[in-house]
């Protein structure tokens, strides 16, 4: 997939205070930021534009950017994300996607709806219902997508916490796919690199152009994924993981 430019924003130090459902402990700010750092520069060798935001104390999460927006070349969606402590989190980006987004579209309350529950296929979209997005919210971005020409398919998520948790679009028709995607009828099409049960957490990667970033410590499905072809950058993303946080989550790409 060809990206040009990307979106990241410092994790401040209110982080550690931030959303968790995992039991890995607190996080570590000085490793939290090398980490950071490191992605960053991933994205650089990547061939990608960085555009990066200060940290901001007020919003815990809001490393996260992914989860405030959708962007399709036409226009950039701002989302309504689902968790309170976040939803405020699309004021700033709104202002950061003006530079170079003249159309907007916006995810409406009573719709609720995360952008890591979003992912694109080329001219298909896969929308996941979770805790975070609700059917409301899913069918509004699903009106929007396909006015534009897009397809939209919305599926219930089970077990992941958002739908790119557990699946990962490498392009050349294949997606990584784990736990409750790996027979989904929704991803029938598609060839798959099956992600065993303990490297779960490696299903959210992300192509960016030349490169698949993974994070590191997941030696089987790296494998896998070099095998099929593709060329691989690993990165520590142990500070981001005790946050339910993945690759994909740390920044918007277009
Ligand atoms: C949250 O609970 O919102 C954050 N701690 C993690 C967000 C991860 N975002 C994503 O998967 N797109």
């Amino acid at each position: 997939m060809l990206f040009k430019q990307t979106i990241v924003k410092k994790p401040g130090e209110s982080y550690l205070n931030g959303l968790t459902t995992t039991n890995l402990g607190t996080p570590d700010y000085e490793k939290l930021l090398i980490q950071h750092e490191a992605y960053i520069e991933a994205l650089k060798k990547s061939n990608v534009k960085v555009h990066e935001l200060e940290a901001s104390e007020e919003f815990p999460d809001s490393c996260f950017v992914e989860d405030t927006g959708v962007l399709v070349q036409e226009f950039a969606v701002i989302t309504n994300p689902g968790a309170d402590s976040r939803n405020r989190e699309i004021v700033e980006m709104e202002e950061v996607l003006k530079k170079y987004y003249d159309e907007f579209r916006y995810i409406q309350a009573p719709g609720t709806l995360d952008g890591g529950d979003v992912m694109q296929i080329d001219k298909d979209f896969f929308i996941g219902i979770s805790d975070r997005t609700n059917e409301e919210g899913a069918k509004q971005l699903k009106k929007i997508l396909e006015e534009a020409g897009y397809t939209a398919t919305i599926l219930t998520l089970e077990e992941f916490f958002h739908l790119k948790t557990g699946i990962t679009y490498l392009g050349d028709n294949s997606v990584v796919a784990a736990g409750e995607f790996i027979d989904h009828p929704a991803f029938t099409k598609y060839e798959k690199i099956i992600v065993p049960e303990e490297e779960e957490y490696t299903a959210n990667t992300i192509r960016v152009n030349d490169y698949v970033i993974i994070p590191s410590g997941f030696p089987m499905t790296k494998q896998k994924i070099e095998e099929a072809g593709f060329k691989t950058i690993t990165l520590e993303m142990s500070e981001f993981q005790k946050h339910d946080g993945g690759l994909s989550c740390l920044s918007l790409r277009f």
